[in-house]
């Protein structure tokens, strides 16, 4: 054991995720250290890991490899191992070939396999004994996600002494699709291992507790779940947020501004920049996005002389089939509509499939004229929050998807169905051809919300409903 390994017992919170908050990096002297990588959840969580002593329990992101648990920075870093096996059954399978697609709406249909569920559950088992080694007696437990939905449970088990609570970062389903899984008790009573179950919005808080009454025969009242061995279970929504003036800080920084105005004269400064950035999924709702612009480029109604539409597509799941069949799709359909509505040297749509630095990201916010976040189901969508956090003027606008959770709370944004592509492509041209008057106090009033509704704001009211203090 290493001699900064963290001591087992002793960590009095503990988050488990499926991913480290640490990536490895090759220094210059040729050694290996780690840094940590950049996201609004470790950002909120680190304050709390080192008040309390804390430690974070999570894959490392290569399979077929063994680490150490270290110290980083003054709290524990506790790896779980996977299998290059487990990485296809536990992680691309079940997680994302399964779970992802059920929890939103079915866009795509999910695969159920029995040896995906078999090694979700070991890995699950896994996650569970790690946190169980580091987390001190009564220690809180937070865990996250839909890839450890039965480590609740599993920890109960090993450790009834503990605080667990869970947050899900995508929504949960109505009963009528959730009802598909052939695992579905199993999924419920991992989940019923908390104490504190989060949400992204009210309607998968409701979802959960429906189901929890139909296959669990439990009572529940309001927000609460009563479980047959005497614990009051907790069930609702903690919508998650942004570092805000983290990110307005980066806009404003000479490097932000010199990109933005770069990127407006690369991009031939054009009347109006709508832009998108999303992860390359097919819950992101690129189809029908790329169709209206391509629609309205075509009919003139956007003169695609004048008016540029950048996508930016995070390469994401390329081990997954129905991923690298969207992929092809996008390009296909960019390609056949800049080949025809274009012109030598000047591209309507400016598309690309590649992953920028969080400053390059932050230009772009800068320089949008209009933001276009259209997903078909989306737990919260971040991007969105960035993006009026960002703008860093009181002009920009912002065109969302109804069926995102920002939609619950950015409520001045120009609201879309995005299977509705008349009235997507209607949304559109208005949020461009709005007046400035209307943008500034669209703009104004959701940048209130979201400065005072921050991912600090949002770890607290969780962890303060768990019982557990937070002193920053
Ligand atoms: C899940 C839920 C929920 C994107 N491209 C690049 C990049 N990003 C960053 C964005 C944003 C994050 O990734 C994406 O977050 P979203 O919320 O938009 O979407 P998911 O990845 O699907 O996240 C979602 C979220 O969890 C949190 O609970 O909101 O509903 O699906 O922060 O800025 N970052 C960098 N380069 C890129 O190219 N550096």
């Amino acid at each position: 054991v290493p001699r900064d390994a963290p001591a087992a017992g002793t960590s009095q919170f503990v988050v488990v995720a499926n991913r480290l908050p640490v990536d490895r990096v090759q220094n210059d002297d040729d050694s290996s250290g780690w840094a940590l990588s950049p996201g609004g959840l470790v950002t909120a969580l680190i304050p709390v890991m080192k008040d309390h002593g804390g430690t974070w329990v999570g894959w490392v992101g290569s399979a077929d490899e063994h680490i150490q648990p270290f110290t980083f920075d003054g709290y524990g870093i506790m790896p779980v191992d996977l299998s290059a096996q487990e990485f296809n059954e536990y992680y691309e399978g079940m997680s994302n070939a399964t779970f992802w697609p059920l929890y939103h709406d079915c866009v795509e249909h999910p695969e159920y396999h029995r040896e995906w569920w078999d090694s979700y559950m070991e890995v699950n088992q896994r996650f569970a004994t790690a946190a169980a080694e580091v987390a001190a007696p009564g220690a809180t437990v937070w865990v996250q996600d839909y890839q450890l939905q039965n480590v609740p449970a599993l920890l109960r088990q090993m450790r009834p002494d503990l605080k667990i609570g869970f947050f899900l970062h995508i929504p949960f389903p109505p009963s009528e699709l959730f009802m598909q899984l052939p695992w579905r008790y199993q999924v419920i009573s991992g989940l019923l291992g908390s104490d504190q179950i989060g949400f992204q919005d009210p309607g998968s808080a409701r979802n959960f507790a429906h189901l929890v009454r139909r296959l669990a025969g439990m009572r529940t009242q309001g927000d609460r779940i009563f479980s047959p061995d005497g614990r009051v279970i907790l069930a609702r929504a903690y919508p998650i947020s942004i570092d805000a003036q983290g990110i307005l800080d980066l806009s404003r920084t000479p490097q932000a501004r010199a990109e933005a105005e770069q990127l407006r004269e690369d991009l031939g400064n054009p009347d109006k920049i709508f832009l998108g950035v999303d992860r390359l999924d097919y819950t992101k709702g690129l189809r029908h996005r790329v169709r209206a612009f391509g629609e309205l480029f075509t009919s003139g109604q956007l003169d695609p002389m004048r008016n540029v539409y950048l996508q930016i597509a995070t390469p994401t799941r390329e081990g997954v089939a129905r991923y690298q069949v969207l992929r092809s799709i996008i390009d296909e359909m960019v390609g056949r509509i800049n080949s025809s509505v274009g012109r030598i040297g000047r591209s309507p749509i400016e598309y690309r499939h590649a992953s920028y630095p969080k400053m390059a990201l932050a230009a772009m916010y800068r320089a949008a004229d209009v933001m276009v976040v259209t997903p078909l189901r989306d737990g919260m969508n971040l991007v969105a929050k960035e993006y009026v956090a960002s703008h860093d003027s009181d002009a920009g606008a912002l065109v969302l998807s109804e069926f995102a959770g920002a939609s619950l709370e950015l409520k001045q944004a120009y609201m879309v169905n995005p299977y509705d592509l008349n009235g997507m492509k209607n949304q559109l041209l208005r949020a461009a051809g709005d007046t400035h008057a209307n943008h500034v106090r669209r703009m104004r009033s959701m940048r209130k919300q979201v400065f005072r509704h921050d991912i600090d704001a949002w770890a607290n009211s969780f962890l303060t409903d768990l019982g557990t203090e937070r002193s920053v």
